[in-house]
């Protein structure tokens, strides 16, 4: 540094007032040989400087050292600020670089992680898609291994609903996937299956643990006793992470389904029948 900057460094106080001069008409005088205006540099930012130096030594005279070292390092690199970033924040990097390396806690930049995010979602109707199904859509739903189908067995008015047919096990029927994010809803299923005896239907949450190799089931509600080709509503409230969830259950699946109530491997004595769904409303609870 050329001697006329050092001697000025050490009288900034004395420097003339240049409120008003723009930081780039400044970094470009001072860079064209105009030694008083490092010191117009210095005037400007040194309070903001001194402050983030101390903050990070907790020690008035390291502050200063480090300040005195940083301008240093400011002149002598002076060419390489170009201007997209602010001169104050160009600066200040410098002072926080040579407060690290003059034994202050380093600064830390880690890495920033998120979970569980939980997006607000008010209509049940963009939740799963199309609640009454009348755009023939199966996103989201499946049937555990046997078949999802458009039907056009509906519950109230429209033109399709979904049935799942071919089930091989009793717990096997329409399943629509879930956020895993921690919510509670409220939900609605209209379900019909086509026995010719009478069955129970359940609606039942589903969800599977980080780590885990089962899936839980957990009932919502019941109904008994139903004649085949008769449509039921079944509806409750369903908490994800389930409040009976083995602690710190950090959930991979979950979702929302209807299945037969009676147990056991379809064929031989036990009657499975097609399930069918219709207007289903999932929820957030408010
Ligand atoms: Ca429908």
């Amino acid at each position: 540094m050329p001697i006329g900057i050092q001697s000025r460094m050490q009288t900034a106080h004395t420097a003339r007032s240049a409120a008003g001069e723009d930081d780039r008409a400044l970094v470009a005088r001072i860079i064209g040989g105009d030694s008083a205006a490092f010191e117009i540099l210095m005037r400007r930012h040194n309070g903001a400087l001194f402050r983030t130096a101390r903050a990070i030594l907790r020690d008035d005279a390291d502050a200063e050292d480090a300040l005195q070292e940083a301008y240093l390092a400011a002149y002598r690199n002076l060419g390489a600020f170009r201007g997209d970033a602010r001169l104050s924040t160009w600066l200040t990097r410098i002072v926080i670089n040579q407060a690290a390396d003059d034994g202050g806690t380093p600064v830390q930049f880690p890495d920033i992680f998120m979970d569980d995010v939980v997006v607000q979602v008010t209509d049940g109707h963009n939740l799963v898609g199309n609640s009454n199904f009348e755009g023939a859509f199966t996103d989201g739903w499946t049937g555990g291994g046997a078949s999802v189908i458009i039907s056009s067995t509906i519950a109230k008015s429209g033109t399709h609903s979904l049935s799942v047919t071919g089930r091989t096990t009793t717990t096997v029927g329409p399943s629509y996937a879930m956020p895993i994010g921690a919510a509670e809803y409220n939900v609605v299923f209209n379900a019909l299956h086509t026995g010719a005896s009478m069955h129970g239907l359940v609606l039942q949450s589903t969800y599977t643990c980080l780590g885990a190799t089962t899936t839980v089931a957990v009932p919502i509600t019941t109904v008994a006793n139903l004649a085949g080709n008769t449509w039921t509503q079944l509806g409750g409230t369903v908490a994800l992470p389930p409040p009976d969830a083995p602690a710190g259950c950090q959930l991979t699946d979950a979702a929302v389904s209807v299945r037969q109530a009676e147990t056991g491997t379809c064929g031989g004595g036990v009657e499975c029948p097609d399930l069918f769904v219709d207007d289903v409303t999932i929820t957030l609870k408010q």
